[in-house]
């Protein structure tokens, strides 16, 4: 334990030293005074072993469960098997499978390094305006005309979990209809990110495990008797965690049954251009729903398709149907914003920034990004050709059709934590890998498990 600083207290800081001393000097006076004492006591009350945990405040207080996606990293960690493979949490991995830093992002923080006119001043509550800008080009296209009508309010968030936050917890404060419908499956924050904003989560059907494809009709049915002015949360591609996305005419189907029952749609987009390798391709679901020219709420996330994961940087764009309504909506996300978190961290969106304002830099990006996407379809095929060559029973086709990071294998919890305990393979309980965690030297011992589980794990 590091022993208590002890002030001496100065003869100069005496209470009966007021007469001559400057003001200044009676308020240390008074500082001094205070940290003695405060000390002195301190140092009286401080016992020398620790107390009972019954004697704690917080004694009551109940151990949480791991989080389903990122407990499996901890239990992952925990591990010491040379074997161990990490295909939980959605993070992409190299061949090698090591974390990737994009060489684009790299270059950029090194320009921003040795700019010495930068510093480190907060930014605006809504987070920096060129970052913002750039962001609702990229999802909803240069030539889109509500960004030309200035239609569109976009604040900086803290990642995609963050942007989801934001606007639930604004559409919780102003809007008429606290009812969020989400897929069933979906990704699991999205219902506590829901739930604690304010909003009454329900389901829609989405996934069908018979045909391990879209639930199309059913879909539709609950969309179209979910009441009038709902609020629905669409995966904008690469579905998590089916891997399963609509069709565009299918989309285009949605589309006209959201609108005709006045359904307020809210995109989750965390994974522009890791479903097909093409941001615009990626986005075209998002901007059917642009070009109608109806109200929606957009969530983007760069952790993935720029690897920025820990810099936590990432975009919530609302159009709305005027300018007017787009600026006040503004100044209501700014009230959301700033007892939350009061404003965005500055480093992550310098990045996103400089890469997006940049012809050059925004070319070399998208070509990183196509190859991680690449990289992914490839493990697909490598995995799907692995479990035929050892005969293992079952139609894995799913394999190769499902896109974007993960596959949803059908594998049950038991199939799961038996994988977990003889090969070390580290997965989500509902049987979703993460191909990004996938390599060529590593298909076949997942390949092994899956057989052994499938064979011997009813
Ligand atoms: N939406 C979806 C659909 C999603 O899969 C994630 C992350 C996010 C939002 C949030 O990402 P952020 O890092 O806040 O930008 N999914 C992966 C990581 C996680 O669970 O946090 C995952 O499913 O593994």
């Amino acid at each position: 334990m590091r022993p208590p600083v002890i002030l001496e207290p100065s003869t100069t800081y005496s209470s009966n030293s007021s007469s001559y001393s400057p003001s200044s000097d009676r308020r240390l006076n008074t500082i001094a005074k205070h940290f003695v004492n405060h000390v002195q006591m301190d140092s009286h009350n401080i016992s020398p072993s620790p107390t009972a945990s019954s004697d704690s405040v917080f004694a009551q207080i109940v151990r949480a469960p791991e989080d389903a996606i990122l407990g499996v990293t901890v239990a992952y960690n925990k591990d010491t098997s040379p074997i161990k493979l990490n295909l939980g949490v959605g993070a992409y991995r190299t061949e090698e499978g090591k974390p990737l830093v994009l060489d684009v992002v790299r270059r950029v923080e090194h320009q921003l390094f040795t700019d010495g006119s930068r510093n480190k001043e907060y930014i605006p509550i809504v987070g920096l305006a060129d970052f913002n800008k750039l962001s609702a080009k990229l999802i909803f296209g240069a030539d889109s005309p509500a960004i030309q009508e200035n239609r569109v309010t976009t604040v900086q968030g803290l990642s995609g979990t963050g942007s989801l936050r934001v606007g639930g917890e604004f559409l919780a404060k102003h809007y008429h209809e606290r009812v969020i419908y989400l897929p069933q499956p979906t990704w699991g924050n999205h219902i506590k990110v829901f739930t604690l904003a304010g909003l009454t989560v329900k389901t829609y059907r989405y996934y069908a495990p018979a045909t391990r494809g879209l639930d199309f009709q059913g879909l539709l049915e609950d969309l179209g008797a979910a009441p009038s002015g709902s609020v629905v949360l669409l995966h904008a591609c690469a579905h998590n965690p089916t891997g399963v996305d609509p069709t565009l005419e299918q989309w285009e189907q949605i589309r006209q049954m959201i609108r005709s029952k006045s359904l307020l749609p809210f995109f989750d987009s965390a994974y522009q251009g890791f479903a097909s390798g093409s941001l615009d391709a990626d986005a075209q679901p998002i901007r059917l729903f642009v070009a109608d020219g109806g109200e929606l709420l957009a969530a983007q996330s760069y952790a993935k398709n720029m690897g920025l994961y820990g810099e936590r940087v990432g975009a919530l764009s609302i159009v709305c149907k005027s300018a007017d309504v787009a600026s006040r909506v503004e100044s209501q996300l700014k009230l959301v914003i700033r007892p939350m978190y009061s404003s965005p961290p500055i480093h992550g969106a310098s990045i996103v920034a400089a890469i997006l304002k940049d012809r050059d830099l925004y070319n070399e990006w998208t070509i990183e990004l196509k190859a991680m996407a690449d990289r992914i379809i490839n493990m697909r095929q490598q995995l799907f050709d692995a479990l035929r060559a050892r005969g293992t029973p079952g139609d894995w086709s799913h394999i190769i059709k499902q896109i974007g990071m993960f596959t949803f294998t059908g594998l049950n919890p038991e199939q799961v934590s038996f994988m977990t305990k003889e090969y070390h393979i580290y997965m989500t309980s509902d049987g979703r890998i993460s191909m990004a965690g996938l390599s060529s030297r590593t298909v076949s011992h997942l390949a092994d498990a899956i057989h052994a589980a499938v064979t011997q794990v009813a």
